[in-house]
């Protein structure tokens, strides 16, 4: 297995956690499609596994594998982003606060708001771009900082090692989770982060065809306490997803240096379009957060946000007309999508938070693929052209 932390990324992507199969010599890591194992004796194990809810040897081998890319000591995967995200807040006990990033993808906004909020777990929303706001809203209650940088879908950017040091100074726990930079362009972790969570459903999976998450760390004890948790709820990845996902983080670098190329080609001309009223992305040097992003990411990641010209009818239009950009939720595959957070995916955000923090009707969210960039570019002028024909640009 090669677990050599001085090798380069790409070279980690394919390796790391992987062996070849020890009966056959199979150079993939084999579908481990078993629920079970016999045992020698009662208690007697044959290898190290008893049961798969507890583990078994291809999500083993998944687990090391996004360990490694995110600089961890341990990985453990979930059946879901979202599952991920609840196994951290299992840590927590009724009475207990969380300090939330105020953007955060619409079902994380709900997990914390419309559920553990029943189980008396109170979630305080902060803009963690401003430090002082974070300080201020701390107290002896809050025992996590909840965060995403770049944030779904505005692309806020925290700084993940200022953020760090007042969770430390106050000894609460810090959650990253980093599905928008993947550990391809951020590492978490190696910037004082407790806990990286991804949706692996995203950039690590990048084919669209498989729903999970992973959590990362470095702590021995969070780490038992999170695999306790993964065991006892149960939340646990298919084996054929955590296949797929073997497979997928392959070629993770290779995707990610093309979503950037194409993600910065296609924010530069939206930039300059005439019908377009701005355009967020971390590579741009109008993004407030833009120094930052360079000194914390090595790469802007391939996802845009743009407020188009108009209103809800105008951007219906632009979404009705793209042909290579699907209109879907999600993101990080390697095909576009483009999407409407207000009506999808921040659909449960309450209308006064989506006002606050600018989802409005003419936001548009794009997932910039790795297709040839030119023919990206012109789907993207016949959509606006379409809006503009149909008379409703302004
Ligand atoms: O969908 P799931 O694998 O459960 O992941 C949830 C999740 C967690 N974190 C971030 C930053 C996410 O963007 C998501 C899911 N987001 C979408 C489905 C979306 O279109 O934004």
């Amino acid at each position: 297995m090669s677990n050599d932390k001085n090798q380069g990324f790409g070279t980690r992507a394919i390796h790391a956690g992987q062996v070849a199969d020890p009966s056959t010599g199979a150079i993939m890591t084999p579908i481990y499609q078993t629920s079970t194992y016999v045992q020698k004796s009662p208690g007697v194990i044959v290898g190290e596994y008893d049961y798969s809810r507890a583990a078994n040897p291809t999500r083993a081998a998944l687990e090391a594998n996004l360990a490694d890319l995110e600089g961890a000591n341990h990985g453990l995967c979930f059946a879901s982003g979202v599952a991920a995200t609840s196994a951290v807040l299992h840590l927590l006990s009724s009475g207990d606060k969380v300090l939330l990033g105020d953007d955060v993808y619409g079902g994380t906004n709900r997990l914390f708001n419309r559920v553990f909020n029943q189980l008396g777990i109170e979630t305080v929303h902060v803009d963690m771009t401003d430090l002082d706001a974070l300080k201020d809203a701390m107290d002896e209650r809050v025992k996590l900082i909840w965060l995403e940088t770049p944030t779904n879908p505005t692309l806020k950017i925290a700084d993940i090692a200022a953020v760090s040091e007042i969770a430390k100074s106050n000894n609460v726990i810090l959650a990253v989770d980093n599905t928008f930079a993947t550990p391809f362009l951020q590492n978490p972790l190696a910037l004082g982060a407790d806990i990286v969570c991804h949706s692996t459903t995203k950039y690590i999976g990048g084919h669209s065809d498989s729903i999970g998450g992973a959590l990362l760390t470095n702590s021995d004890e969070l780490h038992q306490k999170l695999k306790f948790i993964q065991l006892s709820v149960g939340a646990v990845p298919g084996i054929n997803e955590c296949f797929l996902l073997l497979r997928s983080t392959k070629t993770l670098h290779v995707r990610m240096e093309r979503h950037c190329e194409n993600a910065a080609k296609v924010a530069n001309w939206l930039d300059n379009h005439e019908h377009v009223e701005r355009v967020i992305y971390p590579g741009l040097e109008s993004h407030p957060q833009h120094e930052l992003a360079k000194k914390q990411m090595s790469g802007f990641g391939g996802m845009i946000t743009m407020y188009l010209k108009g209103g809800l009818e105008e951007s219906r239009t632009m979404l009705e007309h793209t042909k290579l950009f699907a209109c879907a939720e999600s993101l990080g595959g390697v095909e576009s999508l483009i999407e409407h957070p207000a009506i999808m995916t921040h659909a449960s955000v309450p209308p006064a938070m989506r006002e606050q923090l600018g989802i409005s009707d003419n936001l548009i969210r794009l997932s910039v693929g790795i297709e040839d960039v030119d023919d990206l570019i012109a789907d993207l002028e016949n959509a606006i052209c379409a809006t503009m024909k149909s008379g409703a640009a302004v």
